[in-house]
């Protein structure tokens, strides 16, 4: 409602000093409800906010059916899962702390040159990924092996890619460990700048979208960190599959850190959830140590995803229970007793086993046969990848773009060919290294 609104209307001089101020008044003709462009109502009350939840909490609340020793709290409701699928979830929940100490150890002997661990956040990869359609794209950051390991991608394929063998399906030893790729598994090539996935993943959506086989059926389910949320892309991607709607999942893993930077410090907000209205999308936070809140936050904002055709933002709260990596050391950073209490509050697989066993799906004897089955498991593929070469040399050049092969990478591979030549039989340090390809750099020097 609008009458007699006084306007002062000051003007300045180009050195900013005030020369005049003079009133306009107008009388409102009519009564408004609201702005002819706008269907906020009008209100008289000068007044602020800084909450999306209008309610006196004031933060954003957290979704979970589980409490810390996997009891349903009061009026949670599970989701469907038999036993079978609890079994699946816990074994995949197992395996990938049994991978990641095999190859954390494994980087440190410097058999490999990079790792990154899950550790702590295993219910929020492997319930997502249980609670997404097989043929969902799925757009990582890179700690999202889980959801590759739930897809059936082999033990075999994640030693390949880590050792950048011969055999690495995922880009035949061209990137850095953990940066998994696989079409068969509609899992989408890792790259390491922050955030790149987030607007491809709205492209992603938005093709599927248009594609009528896949329309209604398929999403594009986009994984990052809180700290990822901090690029201008996270936004850029938000609004690009808020304005041309796209079934678009981006789940945000709020670890606490991104490196050494808590997440105290990277934002002043209620979380990466109070950003989600801003663009108009449905939004959730999850506790994401708590497998089954996740399964059924997932399963619901990927039924809205296909009913809307519209993006939804998932929230997990989690805590990164490892190192960011093995280029860091977090107990520069933060202290030891920290994070061994947080390994203990809420562990997602301890909390998800004492559920399994008050539904009598598990007991002890069963932990200790899956632990040696999956410790044997994964020392053999490591033997295995271990002992296998590395691409032929001139693969370097290869797949870069599709096609013909442009002049630039032509010259770039001539300028190695002769380098071989030059110093490749002579030279101790490049005979040995030349040693771990097939054929020891013979396809490019043409032999
Ligand atoms: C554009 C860009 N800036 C900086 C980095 C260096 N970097 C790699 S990971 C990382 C932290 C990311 O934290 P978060 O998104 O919370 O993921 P988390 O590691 O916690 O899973 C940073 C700053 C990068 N890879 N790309
Ligand atoms: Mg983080």
């Amino acid at each position: 409602m609008i009458r007699n609104l006084k306007l002062a209307a000051i003007s300045r001089t180009a050195s900013g000093s005030v020369v005049k101020a003079r009133k306009i008044c107008y009388t409102a003709a009519r009564r408004q409800e609201h702005l002819p462009n706008s269907s906020s109502p009008i209100t008289p009350k000068l007044e602020f906010f800084n909450s999306v939840t209008g309610s006196s909490e004031k933060q954003i609340p957290t979704y979970r059916v589980l409490d810390g020793v996997g009891k349903p709290i009061d009026g949670a409701e599970l989701p469907e899962i038999d036993e079978a699928l609890a079994r699946k979830l816990y074994e995949t929940m197992q395996l990938l702390p049994t991978l990641d100490n095999v190859l954390y150890n494994v980087q440190r002997q410097g058999k490999i040159s990079f790792y990154m661990t899950a550790h702590g956040e295993e219910a929020t990869i492997v319930g997502s990924a249980a609670a997404l359609a097989m043929d969902d794209e799925v757009l990582g950051q890179y700690r999202e092996m889980g959801v590759l390991l739930w897809r059936g991608f082999s033990l075999e394929n994640v030693m390949n890619q880590c050792f950048g063998n011969e055999l690495d399906t995922s880009g035949k030893g061209r990137q850095m460990p953990v940066h998994f790729g696989s079409p068969q598994h509609h899992f989408h090539t890792i790259s390491s700048p922050l955030a790149t996935q987030i607007p491809q993943a709205a492209g992603v959506a938005y093709a599927l979208r248009r594609t009528p086989s896949r329309r209604s059926r398929s999403i594009a389910a986009c994984f990052f960190g809180e700290g990822a949320a901090s690029e201008g892309d996270f936004h850029a991607g938000l609004l690009l599959a808020s304005t041309i709607p796209s079934p678009a999942l981006f789940i945000a893993r709020n670890n606490g850190f991104a490196i050494s930077t808590p997440s105290t410090e990277q934002f002043y907000g209620d979380g990466i959830a109070s950003r989600g209205p801003g663009y108009g999308i449905d939004t959730i936070r999850v506790d994401g140590n708590d497998v089954l809140a996740v399964i059924s936050a997932v399963r619901e904002a990927r039924r809205r995803c296909l009913e809307q055709g519209r993006a939804v933002l998932l929230e997990a709260m989690t805590y990164r229970v490892g190192h960011h990596s093995t280029s860091d050391d977090s107990f520069a950073y933060r202290a030891r007793s920290e994070v061994e209490d947080r390994k203990r509050i809420d562990n997602p697989i301890a909390r998800f086993r004492l559920f399994m066993e008050s539904q009598g799906w598990w007991n002890a004897d069963e932990e200790t046969e899956l632990k040696a089955r999956l410790k044997a498991n994964v020392m053999k593929a490591f033997k295995k990848a271990e002992g296998l070469k590395r691409c032929e040399i001139g693969e370097l050049f290869t797949d870069v773009y599709g096609g013909e092969q442009p002049w630039n990478i032509k010259e770039q591979r001539e300028e190695l060919a002769g380098l071989l030549k030059k110093y490749g039989e002579t030279w101790e340090p490049w005979r040995t290294e030349l040693a771990k390809f097939k054929n020891k750099g013979q396809d490019l020097l043409g032999r």
